[in-house]
């Protein structure tokens, strides 16, 4: 059986890659406006926050050196558990994708199977999975599996069970329903895939678009955890554009806080997933000779 907890981890996800920022101008796609959103959101109750970064012109990157100094910038500004997506956007190459751990961020993300992801196609060949699983443990950054729908769940054992626990030995997971072409963000759908998940293993749950209050309050009831965000949703009702993922974080602490199970802090939120807080600036060496 997957594990409950006393109290709430807020993910955010505050950009992604599939908005553009003429459509939703709250999107945070530079380095200051991404700083400054996680600040406020870790104000508001995230104890993680899920990143995908933004180039000159706001599309869509995997830069290196972007991604280092993401990660440098997020240390130095938040207590937040910094997580780099090696999903990227769909047309993403595998190779830059792997070179996403480059940055050594704490966590990163795992996406567990293919799927057809609107128009698109998000490529998760098994092969690249398990070399993603292997780099990410050998290299101490914490795993989030990304499921997708029920047959990643089973993906995950699988890889599990052949390639052993992930560095630090918690598994944790995000349930990523709603996306058109996987499982529905359906309280059903829900309750089916966390029956399958790994014992022991903490999980968050994310409805995509319409589907985000729906999963919320059925994650909540189920003991799993939050993550809310731009990257998923981009208004606060129908019909009506969220003024920005603070706002969103917001609405998910106070959902927590209703069911009597707060916001976790981002030390709690470090401890609950095993990936202890790197320092903000890396200690280099002393040269010898
Ligand atoms: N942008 C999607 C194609 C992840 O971050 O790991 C993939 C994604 C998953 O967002
Ligand atoms: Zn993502």
């Amino acid at each position: 059986m997957a594990a409950s907890s006393a109290g709430t981890l807020i993910t955010v996800a505050p950009t992604g890659a599939e908005t553009a920022k003429a459509d939703a101008p709250a999107l945070p796609v530079t380095l200051a406006e991404l700083v400054a959103d996680a600040q406020a959101c870790q104000a508001e109750g995230a104890g993680l926050v899920h990143v995908h970064v933004r180039d000159e012109a706001a599309l869509p990157t995997l830069d290196p050196a972007r991604l280092r100094d993401t990660v440098q910038a997020l240390r130095e500004a938040t207590d937040l558990v910094v997580q780099l997506s090696t999903g990227g956007a769909v047309a993403d190459p595998e190779a830059d994708r792997l070179a996403v751990l480059d940055a050594q961020p704490d966590s990163a993300s795992c996406s567990m199977g293919t799927l057809n992801f609107g128009d698109d196609v998000f490529t998760n060949r098994w092969s690249f999975i398990v070399e993603l699983h292997g780099r990410m443990r050998d290299r101490g950054i914490g795993a989030e599996y990304e499921l997708f729908d029920l047959g990643h769940v089973s993906a995950l054992h699988r890889l599990l069970d052949r390639h052993g626990p992930p560095a630090g030995g918690h598994v944790h997971c995000d349930l990523v329903m709603g996306v058109p072409g996987g499982m529905p963000g359906t309280a059903a759908a829900l309750v089916a895939a966390v029956a399958a998940l790994p014992a022991g293993a903490t999980w968050s749950a994310t409805g995509v678009g319409r589907s985000t209050l729906p999963v919320a309050l059925a994650a909540l009831s189920a003991g799993g955890h939050l993550r809310v965000g731009m990257e998923d949703t981009l208004s606060i009702a129908p019909g009506v554009p969220t003024t920005g993922n603070p706002e969103l974080v917001r609405r998910a602490a106070d959902l927590a806080r209703l069911a009597q199970r707060p916001p976790l802090t981002p030390a709690q939120a470090h401890g609950m997933l095993g990936v202890p807080a790197a320092p903000a600036s890396p200690v280099r060496p002393t040269p010898v000779g």
